[in-house]
């Protein structure tokens, strides 16, 4: 297991390197480039520049989160063709830089929604939210308006805005794509970009919806066991594979979340994990919570111990914390609750090690 941090890079993120270097077992760093726009190809040198400021910094550059898959591929129109041959020259060029797995969603619109950034919780620490009820009175547009304004003047992953300045006509055209179809699509996506990838050892891992279902009518199809087994087989191909998110499979208490981690661990499907942990009051009311399992829904030594016992050896990362002590920054992402996350990972992950092979180290 390869403990992971995501980082923005430096113009993005005020969280410097050496900062997380300094978390006790942090070896790998998670990032993108964010300054290109979605459907362009990631030029080699601006790869190079990004891994040596890494390296620099006493940590490896081996995972990408995310390159995002452009609108038109999503819809399925004409022009996908182009967007898949970028596609894959970026794939070539992170390989070229020795990236060996890059996540990406394939979620319409939206990337991951919530309605709160900073919900309060009975400790005084601040936390990302979701609440269906709440959803169901805005507007597609007074969301993006919402998430802008309580985003701290941080850009959020996956809520760019020249991707979002054309909602109207995105809705419109999502009317003729319903759950099959964006698997079609996902299918024509896979069938594109998984030969690239295997032949430059790339693995390529799927994110799940977050939240699994749903949100504004639009579909989603990356949200449960059942899709995931499906979105393997489109393509078998060891490059065809998943991001298992907890948090994001975990907010539809439908998902049995270790059992998901051990099912597709056993598949060696698992390249990336990001393991986090919710507080679900009802079902579609949640809330992001400390990683500590008897604080949340979500039992964190399960997963671990799936994760373990299925062998295990990819990128995992703390995902999202709480704002505490503090801190200012970017929503879910800040320095302290991640870092506080990885180190009770790393711990769960010692014991079961110790426990199970009887190493002393
Ligand atoms: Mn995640």
């Amino acid at each position: 297991m390869l403990m992971s941090f995501r980082w923005y890079g430096e113009k993005l993120d005020k969280i410097p390197l050496n900062y997380i270097r300094q978390i006790p077992g942090m070896r790998n760093v998670v990032s993108a480039l964010y300054h290109i726009p979605v459907g362009e190809v990631w030029p080699l040198a601006d790869i190079a520049e990004l891994k040596e400021q890494i390296e620099a910094a006493g940590l490896l550059f081996q995972t990408v989160e995310s390159v995002n898959v452009h609108e038109d591929i999503k819809l399925g129109l004409p022009s996908r063709d182009r967007y898949i041959a970028n596609y894959c020259a970026t794939l070539r060029n992170l390989a070229a830089a020795g990236v060996s797995v890059v996540c990406y969603n394939f979620m319409p619109v939206f990337d991951w929604t919530r309605t709160e950034l900073a919900k309060v919780l009975n400790d005084g620490s601040t936390a990302l939210a979701y609440n269906e009820q709440l959803i169901k009175g805005y507007s597609p547009e007074y969301l993006v308006e919402k998430m802008e304004t309580d985003a701290n003047g941080f850009e959020l992953p996956g809520w760019e805005k020249e991707r979002l300045s054309e909602l109207k006509k995105l809705f419109a055209q999502y009317k003729a794509v319903d759950e099959e179809q964006l698997f079609a699509n996902l299918g024509y996506f896979l069938q594109g970009v998984i030969p690239t990838a295997e032949e430059c050892g790339i693995k390529l891992a799927i994110h799940p919806d977050d939240p699994p279902w749903p949100v504004f009518g639009l579909p989603r199809i990356v949200i449960s066991r059942e899709n995931l087994d499906r979105i393997i087989s489109l393509v078998d191909s060891p490059s065809n594979g998943l991001t298992l998110c907890s948090g994001s499979l975990g907010a539809n208490t439908a998902n049995d979340i270790p059992a998901i981690f051990r099912h597709f661990g056993k598949l060696g499907k698992i390249h990336f994990a990001h393991v986090r942990n919710i507080k679900i009051h009802e079902p579609g009311i949640f809330e992001e919570t400390a990683h500590k399992s008897d604080e949340a829904s979500l039992d964190m030594y399960a997963i671990m111990k799936a994760l373990h016992d299925t062998g295990f050896s990819g990128p995992l990362r703390s995902d999202h914390g709480r704002m505490i002590w503090g801190e200012e920054g970017r929503p879910g992402y800040g320095l302290y609750d991640r870092s506080l996350g990885a180190v009770y990972l790393n711990g769960l992950w010692d014991s079961i090690a110790r426990e199970t092979c009887g190493k002393e180290r």
